[in-house]
C-alpha cells in the first residue's frame, strides 16, 4: 500500500470547518450539498482471533500502531489513505455522504475480521469500523545447562537473570527494519508477539563465563536448546514466520566455560 498519503486529522478537520463556515455565511455557494460525514476506526492485534478487542489476553490486545487503511469511493477509486496512531486509531473526515469501501488488510498479518468493509457515510455522522489482524509470535526461555547434555532437566532452572532477548528480522508491514527487545519474566520466559511474517533471529546473553550448550540435542524440542555461540551472547537460527505463525520453545541453554565458585 502506498505510504505518506495520510492526511493529518487536523488538516482535514480544518478543511471541514472552513467548508461549514463558508456554507453558513454564503448559502449560495452550492458547491457542497449537505454536510459532510466521517469514519473513525481502529486496527487491533487480535491475538486470539475472535474478532473482538479482549482486554484480558496476554495483558490486552493492543492497537496496531501505524497500520494502514485505504478508503475507496463507490467507483473503486482511492479517496485517501490513513495511518493509524500508536493506539491503532485512524480517521477519515470531510467525506461527502455516500457509499465507501475500506481496506484494512495488513501485509504480513492475517485478518480476523472482514478485511474489506462497505461503509455508508451520512451527513454529520461518524461511522465506526474495527479491523482485527493476527500476527506471529516467538517465545522460549533461557536456562543454565548444568550437566552440559543440551537437555533441560527439571532440576535445571530457567535463567531468570537473563539480560533479556533481542529480536531482529524482516522489514515490518510499513517497511521498517524490526528490532525489538523483550525482558524475561520471573520464570525466565520471553515472548515476542504481534509480529509480521518474515525471517527473524533471536539473541540473548547468558551468565559470565558461559557459552551456548549443545543445540538441537532433542528429540524433545521443548527441552533442547536452539541457540549457538561460543561466548556469552548466543543466537538462534533464522526463524521463518508465516503470517500469524507461532514458534514456541525457542530456548537458549548455557553451559559454563569457566569454573566460578
Ligand atoms: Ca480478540
Ligand atoms: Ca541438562
Amino acid at each position: 500500500m502506498a505510504r505518506g498519503i495520510s492526511r493529518s486529522a487536523s488538516t482535514v478537520l480544518g478543511a471541514g470547518i472552513s467548508a461549514a463556515v463558508l456554507m453558513s455565511f454564503v448559502p449560495s455557494a452550492g458547491a457542497i450539498s449537505g454536510t459532510l460525514g466521517a469514519i473513525d476506526g481502529t486496527v487491533f492485534f487480535d491475538r486470539n482471533g475472535n474478532g473482538l478487542i479482549d482486554r484480558s489476553t496476554s495483558g490486552g490486545e493492543a492497537g496496531a500502531d501505524k497500520a494502514e487503511v485505504r478508503l475507496y469511493n463507490a467507483n473503486g477509486d482511492v479517496v485517501a489513505d490513513a495511518v493509524a496512531d500508536a493506539n491503532g486509531k485512524f480517521r477519515f473526515t470531510d467525506l461527502r455522504p455516500g457509499t465507501y469501501k475500506l481496506d484494512g488488510s495488513q501485509s504480513g498479518f492475517i485478518s480476523t475480521t472482514d478485511a474489506e468493509r462497505k461503509v455508508e457515510v451520512r451527513s454529520s455522522q461518524t461511522e465506526f469500523v474495527r479491523f482485527g489482524v493476527r500476527g506471529g509470535s516467538i517465545s522460549g526461555l533461557a536456562w543454565v545447562d548444568e550437566n552440559g547434555d543440551g537437555i533441560r532437566q527439571d532440576t535445571e532452572k530457567a535463567y531468570a537473570d537473563s539480560r533479556g532477548f533481542t529480536l531482529t528480522g524482516a522489514t515490518d508491514h510499513y517497511g521498517k527494519f524490526t528490532q525489538r527487545t523483550a525482558k524475561v519474566d520471573d520464570k525466565g520466559e520471553y515472548s515476542f508477539e504481534d509480529l509480521p511474517s518474515g525471517r527473524y533471529t533471536v539473541q540473548t546473553t547468558g551468565p559470565d563465563g558461559s557459552a551456548a550448550t549443545k543445540s538441537e540435542a532433542g528429540p524433545d524440542a521443548t527441552t533442547d536448546s536452539d541457540f549457538t555461540g561460543k561466548t556469552g551472547t548466543v543466537k538462534s537460527e533464522k526463524i521463518q514466520l508465516a503470517p500469524g505463525g507461532g514458534m514456541v520453545s525457542l530456548d537458549a541453554g548455557f553451559s559454563r566455560t569457566t569454573t566460578t565458585n
